[in-house]
């Protein structure tokens, strides 16, 4: 979604604490503070690193820069769009055992803002060495930008204010309290425009505000953009075609705007008695059969690791790795605000980096066990984002029932344990929610909130390219389309894709009566991509190709897609080009190390290709490989009234479910009466002790 800027790291930090304090205060009254866990540590942040899947911490990123340092590499004018760890060999990681040697490197893109030339440096904290010192090719074609620093949000406030052309739109619109006024730092997608390609680039679009309290998002001013080139400090066009007005209505959610809370809800408590059911030791989680390692980075935010089930003792695995390292916000609309916008949130202004710290009792009920995050700042010093990924146990009503011929009934309640973060990116912000249930299946949810992305028009007007949702406040159409990326790894890395759909049968010799039908099995033979279809139930089977269950059937998992419309930007447009991964729900590559992102590294002002067609292009095999299958799923999004002022959740995702991967339903022996009852906290389901003592029945 449109992101806008916060204004620099440290204002943006406060911004965001702001609101969070504000919803709090809003919501209960007081601050809560999270001091209610009793069961050991609650918070993880990793600072020993005894994996080679441990993300990085803050002592390897500091001791990656100061050998840049030393190198002579950072200068007054550098700073660090992006730093990453660099993932360790794979071959090399599996054969791994514990206590044995394993390098560690970082890489880090520096920027020189004096220049605006980028370099890509891997540095080996294990051998206090720079790898590699390349440069990014950001002036030749395809281009392609580093995603934006903090820094630079500020930077394009002061030129835009600085501006006159900029001063007389607002003075001609009447606006007379420029200090109030915010200027939202955005990517400027790729055009071909001669005054912008290979430089970098980014435009404003400005936004009134009453005081430096008041939503921004409530006060577009339409027809006015800015395009700045962010090396030179040049303020190359301002555009200013709109006459319409400034909507004054609020978009504010305080107490004073919204009202007072309602105080019909009663409290609802989790508790967990006997404590939570996972344990976690450094960056490796264990819950119920599943072992998994959490990582987190500035670009992806939380990477799930060596995802196993336990089966009759044996870890088995099911994915290597697992993360959303992209997406893609496009709009539709073709009005000069906005015919640019297609914000890719990851690669242009990296998930992690702008992860939430969570509090508990909000984002997280429960007993909780949270993981800080690791990043780095825009000078490429560790930045710690405390509480980031939080963790912890769900009760998920019925995981099955029989009543059977003797009217005996038996049940079980299902429960899934939940890893998670949310990254709040200008006016949206974005959950991202593994969960993994006790049958074995996988669940990947996207969570859409926030502030939709208004422009003005008006009032009572039709716009055949938004709704409007509160007067003169008109939302475009636009679409959220997140990439998921499963290098999976079912009971080994000799897999193959197969498609699954289901098919009808003419009437005749092969169905005499018609009630036939069959499905039909199709393997996915070479490297490239395919769409869902729900009329056909299709799904993607991962089949292991040396393991077989006890019918003599492949083991394998089973994507389930929800096959919501993909991009629906035209084939020939320029960002049909560079979001192509949003062009099919899914792309099977073979395993390469730097495969990781489906719109290429640098898709900031990048011409298009890169990523996904680019992995594909060789079309290799993917029969009995180590595969990869990314999968592009979300919301197309008509905004609605009740999207107003703060959007309801909208979920989107997939299901990653065992077929054929154990002998039979694995959550059998889930225990009766495993849950309190809910109704007074105590006692077990089934018996007479699950009776209210309290008045409710
Ligand atoms: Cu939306």
């Amino acid at each position: 979604m449109p992101f806008l800027s916060l204004g620099s790291m440290m204002a943006g930090f406060a911004l965001k604490v702001y609101i969070a304090k504000q919803l709090l205060k809003y919501l209960f009254g007081v601050i809560m503070v999270d001091n209610s866990h009793t069961h050991g540590k609650r918070v993880t942040r990793v600072t020993e690193v005894t994996h080679p899947l441990d993300p990085l911490t803050e002592s390897e990123i500091a001791a990656g820069r100061q050998i840049l340092v030393k190198a002579g590499y950072v200068t007054e004018t550098v700073r660090f769009p992006a730093v990453l760890p660099v993932e360790p060999d794979k071959k090399a990681t599996l054969a791994w055992k514990p206590g044995k040697p394993f390098d560690r490197s970082i890489l880090f893109v520096l920027l020189d803002m004096a220049t605006g030339i980028s370099h890509e440096a891997v540095v080996s904290v294990t051998d206090e060495t720079v790898t590699s010192f390349t440069k990014v090719n950001s002036d030749v074609h395809p281009y392609g930008q580093p995603p934006y620093l903090f820094e630079e949000y500020d930077q394009v406030e002061a030129l835009v204010k600085g501006d006159p052309r900029w001063l007389h739109a607002m003075e001609r619109r009447g606006v007379t309290n420029i200090d109030d006024v915010f200027c939202a730092p955005l990517a400027p997608g790729y055009f071909g425009f001669e005054d912008e390609i290979g430089r970098r680039m980014i435009r404003s679009l400005t936004f009134w505000r009453a005081d430096k309290e008041d939503s921004p998002w409530a006060h577009p001013v339409e027809g006015l953009l800015v395009t700045i080139n962010l090396t030179t400090g040049e303020v190359v066009k301002v555009q200013d075609e709109g006459d319409i007005p400034i909507p004054q209505g609020s978009g504010n959610y305080d107490v004073a705007t919204i009202g007072p809370a309602r105080t019909s809800l009663k409290p609802i408590e989790i508790t967990q008695p006997e404590g939570p059911s996972f344990s976690v030791n450094g960056s490796l989680v264990e819950w119920e059969n599943w072992k998994f390692r959490v990582s987190f980075n500035s670009r992806e935010g939380l990477v799930l690791n060596q995802v196993t089930f336990n089966d009759k003792g044996e870890d088995r695995s099911v994915l290597y790795r697992a993360s959303v390292p992209e997406m893609v916000v496009p709009y539709g609309d073709k009005s000069i605000n906005r015919f640019w916008i297609s914000y890719f949130d990851a690669g242009e202004y990296l998930l992690g980096k702008n992860a939430n710290p969570l509090v508990l009792g909000c984002d997280c009920l429960g007993v909780i066990h949270y993981f800080d995050g690791i990043a780095a700042d825009d000078h490429g010093n560790p930045m710690v984002v405390p509480q980031a990924i939080c963790m912890h146990e769900e009760d998920y009503g019925i995981l099955w029932k029989h009543t059977d011929l003797n009217f005996q009934p038996d049940s079980r309640r299902s429960r899934r344990f939940v890893i998670s973060y949310f990254a709040t990116i200008g006016n949206y912000d974005y959950g991202f929610f593994w969960y993994l249930y006790l049958d074995g299946t996988i669940q990947v949810e996207a969570k859409a909130t926030g502030v939709v992305f208004n422009g003005a028009g008006i009032p009572g007007s039709h716009d055949p390219h938004g709704n409007e949702i509160a007067p003169g406040l008109f939302a475009p159409v636009h679409q959220h389309i997140f990439s998921a990326r499963l290098d999976v790894a079912i009971d080994g890395n000799d897999n193959t894709v197969e498609e699954v759909a289901v098919l009808g049968i003419p009437m005749g010799p092969d169905n005499p009566y018609g009630n036939a039908f069959t499905y039909s099995v199709t393997p996915v033979e070479n490297e490239g991509s395919r769409m869902a279809d729900n009329l056909k139930a299709r799904s993607w089977h991962v089949k292991s190709e040396h393991r077989t269950n006890y019918t003599g059937a492949s083991t394998q998992y089973q994507l389930v897609p929800q096959g919501t419309p993909m991009l629906m930007a035209q084939p020939e447009s320029p960002v049909a080009a560079r979001a192509a991964f949003a062009t099919k729900h899914v792309w099977v590559t073979k395993y390469e190390p730097n495969e990781i992102w489906p719109a290429g590294m640098y898709p900031n002002q990048h011409a298009g290709g890169a990523g996904l067609p680019t992995y594909v292009a060789g079309g290799d095999s993917v029969v009995n490989e180590d595969i990869v299958l990314w999968h592009q799923f979300g919301p197309t999004h008509i905004p609605r009234t009740e999207d107003w002022p703060i959007m309801p959740v909208d979920y989107s995702g997939f299901m990653f479910k065992p077929y054929g991967f154990f002998d039979k339903n694995p959550a059998m022996d889930v225990p009766a009466g495993n849950a309190s009852c809910s109704c007074c906290g105590s006692g077990r389901c089934g018996t007479d002790a699950c009776t209210c003592t309290h008045g409710h029945s």
